[in-house]
């Protein structure tokens, strides 16, 4: 396959709650136009999926998303030309859950938590989604809090319940984050947490990789491989961070990192959506506009990963193998010094789309069109 029809078949997944009003602990800033429904979130999906012709699917986040017939949305979805994706479940917004949920010392909230989980499986069901996206806020602030090796045993037993419930087709991604709500232990802190009871779980369940939830200066690209090496890379939250879990657009704070990221998914000849994984974003746009923030956002790892494409893997593999670092290392920097710009404007433009996504939604008069008609009632998003 050329480069050209890789980026072609490229796809990127939307996450629902990027359109809706976000912000921090301090302050939400409220936007005009934003989605009032689930329904609305995925049109603006959609208006993405328009612009840029590689966001074919929108993943749903439960109950923020919630709804009382779920294959009616999947059939409005593919009534505005997307599909529903990952169903990303929820279980950290509900006071029972201030000690945790599957790894709670309490065995009623276990239930409960566990019991969401495989109501998200009935609603992947209903939806026709592949994939239920597990990220869990469970863990202590404090030493002595709880046994942390008995959390870990309630883990393996709810994502056990839960992985035996999953179809054929079904698949589970568990992901994992540093810390945040919890400050002392966190009960999926790492990747290889994920790794370990992926694999006492079984091929249905690969790691979810959010490039925000790392130590700083965590050399990701080496988790991508290892990941890939060992089939258990399902997929990625794309976002970008400074300092912890950021959630700004993915390329922006560290465009290189991406590249590198992206040149071992090529690499790993992971890229094709044949191969299953699932490359989602998982952003919050807090100060600047939804829907150009997506749209830029899709853009950046089209741009990552076009220039993925441009490594010249035999003179790479030459260099390597007659240990030339410092030819090696070129041969990589020219790929990414590479402007490719033009060349996915040209691609665009090969498949009826405009070269500029930015500027086409701009004159096309949808955001004017969305602040009039939503300009009553209740936007949906964080906790709707
Ligand atoms: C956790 C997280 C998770 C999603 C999202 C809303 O930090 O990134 O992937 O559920 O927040
Ligand atoms: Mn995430
Ligand atoms: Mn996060």
């Amino acid at each position: 396959m050329t480069s050209t029809d890789a980026l072609k078949r490229q796809e990127i997944e939307l996450p629902s709650w990027a359109f809706g009003n976000s912000g921090t602990r301090f302050k939400v800033f409220a936007q005009p136009g934003v989605p009032r429904s689930p329904q609305e979130k995925i049109a603006d999906a959609a208006v993405v999926h328009r612009f840029t012709g590689v966001a074919p699917s929108v993943a749903l986040h439960i109950p923020w998303d919630k709804v009382d017939d779920y294959a009616e949305l999947a059939a409005y979805a593919k009534e505005q030309g997307v599909r529903l994706g990952a169903i990303n479940s929820n279980v950290f917004q509900d006071d029972d859950y201030k000690l945790g949920s599957v790894t709670n010392p309490d065995p009623r909230v276990r239930r409960k938590a566990t019991d969401h989980l495989l109501e998200c499986v009935d609603i992947m069901d209903a939806t026709g989604s592949r994939d239920l996206k597990l990220w869990f806020s469970d863990g202590t602030n404090y030493p002595g809090q709880d046994d942390i090796q008995d959390r870990q045993d309630r883990l393996a037993t709810a994502l056990k319940e839960v992985y035996d419930r999953l179809g054929d087709d079904q698949r589970m991604l568990l992901e994992y984050k540093l810390f945040e709500p919890a400050f002392y232990t966190t009960d999926v802190p790492d990747w290889g947490t994920s790794y370990a009871h992926c694999l006492e779980l079984g091929p249905k369940a690969t790691v979810c990789i959010d490039t925000g939830h790392h130590a700083p200066g965590t050399n990701i690209e080496f988790i991508v491989a290892f990941l890939l090496r060992a089939k258990k890379l399902g997929a990625f939250d794309f976002n970008s961070r400074f300092y912890a879990d950021d959630d700004l657009m993915v390329g922006s704070a560290d465009p290189f990192q991406l590249f590198r990221i992206m040149s071992e998914i090529v690499r790993g000849d992971a890229l094709d959506p044949d191969r299953g994984i699932a490359f989602m974003l998982d952003q919050c746009h807090n100060i600047e506009v939804k829907i150009p923030a997506i749209i830029r956002s899709v853009m950046n790892v089209q741009e990552a990963t076009a220039k993925a494409l441009l490594v010249d893997r035999d003179a790479l593999k030459k260099a390597q193998l007659e240990g030339d670092v410092l030819e090696a290392n070129a041969v990589v920097m020219d790929a990414y010094n590479t402007d490719v710009r033009p060349l996915l404007a040209e691609l665009r433009e090969s498949q009826g789309l405009d070269p500029e996504p930015i500027k086409a939604y701009k004159r096309s008069g949808y955001f004017e069109q969305i602040v009039k008609d939503r300009a009553d009632g209740q936007q949906a998003g964080w906790g709707a």
